[in-house]
């Protein structure tokens, strides 16, 4: 057998610890951020808002009420671009709530035929709205131009793991959507949840549900759309597990009946269903809830997974036609 040399067994004792240190950084290092290109195109189009397949004409984010949920990790940056095709009406803008940047310049609405860029870093996990800003922004937003952000923590251990996530995005829905001054005197006709009413109520016609298995850990990001009503959001037949103020894992608050949302906020909300059955998530503001805002979540033990974001858009099948 070859006797090592004292210079191997050094090099062979220096490549050892190497190792070790390079282990020990990955440990501590953060995850690498990511760069996200996130675009987005201003549509002025009719969208379904019931189970009856009764349509609104909606200002939207890609055509869909509410926009498409983006998600990114706390550290990440986002470059973003608004297009307004030439084939649209009106000026509309974006502003995102998980940003801090000039609003001035970031979020001036733009023109038909233009579009914007900008570019920023998710700093603070959490669950952030989204909207055109447009003038007047009242109507924008009633309208359906909003959508959430989910910041996710990028110490993914800052909170427990959940079995099952969804959106809801509450917002109130006007019967014109050109009465502008209706929206400044809050005559909404619905309070509706992800743009539709009773959109989660398998009871109603074409109305749907969000799933969950008992014990499951589910968790809800509720963004509150507005543009004037606050949520007062609370699961019948449940205890909140936990509240997370803005969505952020370091604004915990634990076994919550009911917990208020206002508009242009959004919190994160944790329920452990004890057993099957259905409990209805609601706005315990029941003007709003008998208006619309009801989303039963139900139980049972062959639930099957389910996006983030059930049914938007909603797409109702066209009625066959009756031969006579
Ligand atoms: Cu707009």
């Amino acid at each position: 057998m070859r006797r090592q040399s004292r210079f191997e067994g050094w090099y062979t004792r220096l490549q050892f610890i190497a190792v070790i240190c390079l282990g020990m950084l990955l440990a501590v290092s953060p995850v690498m951020a990511k760069t996200h290109e996130v675009a987005m195109t201003a549509m002025e189009k009719e969208v379904i808002i019931d189970g009856e397949g009764t349509t609104y004409k909606a200002w939207t984010f890609n055509g869909q009420v509410p926009g498409p949920a983006v998600r990114v990790t706390e550290g990440d940056t986002v470059k973003f671009t608004l297009t307004n095709p030439s084939s649209n009406t009106y000026p509309h803008s974006m502003d995102f709530h998980a940003a801090e940047i000039d609003f001035l310049k970031n979020y001036r609405a733009v023109n038909p035929g233009e579009t914007i860029s900008y570019t920023f870093v998710a700093k603070k996990p959490g669950v952030f709205f989204y909207h055109c800003g447009a003038p007047p922004m009242i109507q924008h937003i009633a309208r359906g131009m909003f959508g959430a952000i989910i910041v996710d923590p990028a110490n993914a251990k800052a909170w427990p793991k959940a079995d099952r996530e969804y959106v809801l995005i509450q917002s109130e829905l006007f019967k014109n959507p050109d009465d502008v001054p209706a929206m400044f005197d809050r005559k909404f006709e619905n309070v509706i949840f992800n743009g539709g009413v009773f959109k989660y109520h398998p009871f109603v016609t074409g109305g749907g549900k969000l799933d969950a298995k008992p014990g499951e850990r589910v968790r809800i990001y509720f963004v509150n759309a507005g543009p004037n009503e606050f949520s007062a959001f609370h699961p019948i037949g449940e205890i909140w597990d936990n509240v997370y103020e803005s969505g952020n894992p370091a604004n915990k608050f634990t076994g919550v009946q009911t917990y208020v949302v206002g508009p242009g906020s959004g919190s994160t909300f944790d329920v452990v269903v004890e057993s099957a059955g259905a409990y209805p998530l609601v706005t315990h503001s029941l003007t709003g809830a008998l208006r619309g805002a009801i989303a039963v979540l139900v139980a049972s033990p062959d639930a099957k997974p389910a996006p983030l974001m059930p049914m938007v858009p909603w797409d109702i099948p066209a009625k066959p036609a009756i031969a006579y």
